[in-house]
């Protein structure tokens, strides 16, 4: 039998967050992920059957009892995770009455997951709802979709409108456009109730003055949904740079005709037509 350190899970964490710090989204301790995994992927270690630490959740988890999630640690650095996964990742599974969870891998220093785990796990619950695959939450600093949140008007069509005319890729990644909560304090409750409340409609939610929620099916998705998303907002910022003026754009109709043709519905009222 295999240590659970040398599953595919932990080495695609590792990579997904050397690659999203390489990228100067995760300055410090900034960023946090969550992988669920199912029980038939996990349960054949060897080394994930005791449970070495648990914790009260402080909100109902009821709807995803029992489920494991791979998770990065709370105060932890991105910039270490390839280098030290048992330390700053954790496989955790919430009980069986959804209350609470058990640290049943990693955190070997004793460590905890993220702050950021009720956002994560009440944007799991929801995204399940929309599409039982669901399996990633992302957060990170994206920072030029972080300087848009201080420029543009926080109102998710206008936001969404531009990150669709940036690129014709857009619109066929993120058809629903992005969400936007108003600016919260980090780590809380409320901001994770604010948050999965929009993830019911859109799979990434702006986090203004500070980043990005996104969530996904695999890893690789979820990511690619951060890189597409900033790139959109890098582009905006080097149109700015070029004095900002548009010459030509990506009419409401052409977009309507990508989406069309990648068999994708636009967020309704989003394009004018
Ligand atoms: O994990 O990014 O939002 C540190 C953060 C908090
Ligand atoms: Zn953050």
């Amino acid at each position: 039998m295999t240590k659970f350190v040398d599953s595919p899970y932990v080495l695609n964490m590792r990579e997904v967050t050397r690659e999203s710090y390489n990228r100067y989204w995760d300055e410090r301790n900034g960023g946090n992920v969550s992988y669920r995994l199912l029980a038939e992927e996990v349960e054949s270690y060897e080394d994930v059957h005791e449970v070495k630490a648990s914790f009260e959740l402080g909100f109902d988890a009821s709807a995803i009892a029992g489920y494991y999630y791979l998770v990065t640690g709370t105060g932890r650095y991105f910039r270490n995770v390839y280098s030290r996964p048992t330390l700053d990742l954790g496989l955790v599974k919430i009980s069986a009455d959804g209350q609470s969870y058990d640290i049943v891998w990693g955190f070997e220093d004793g460590g905890k997951p993220t702050s950021e785990f009720p956002s994560h796990l009440m944007s799991h619950i929801e995204r399940l709802k929309v599409n039982p695959e669901q399996r990633v939450v992302f957060h990170c600093h994206p920072t030029n979709l972080i300087a848009m949140s201080f420029t543009q008007p926080l109102d998710e069509r206008h936001l969404s409108r531009i990150l669709w005319k940036m690129q014709a890729e857009s619109i066929v990644v993120f058809p629903q456009g992005i969400g936007v909560i108003p600016y919260m304090t980090p780590g809380t409750n409320d901001i994770g109730v604010k948050t999965s409340e929009k993830m019911a409609e859109f799979q990434a939610v702006l986090w203004p003055h500070h980043g990005l929620f996104a969530s996904g099916v695999t890893l690789d998705e979820t990511y690619g949904l951060v890189e597409v998303i900033e790139k959109a907002a890098m582009i905006f910022s080097q149109v700015g740079a070029q004095g900002g003026k548009i010459l030509q754009e990506i009419t409401d109709q052409e977009l309507q005709e990508i989406a069309e043709f990648f068999g994708m519905t636009p967020h309704a009222g989003f394009l004018d037509l």
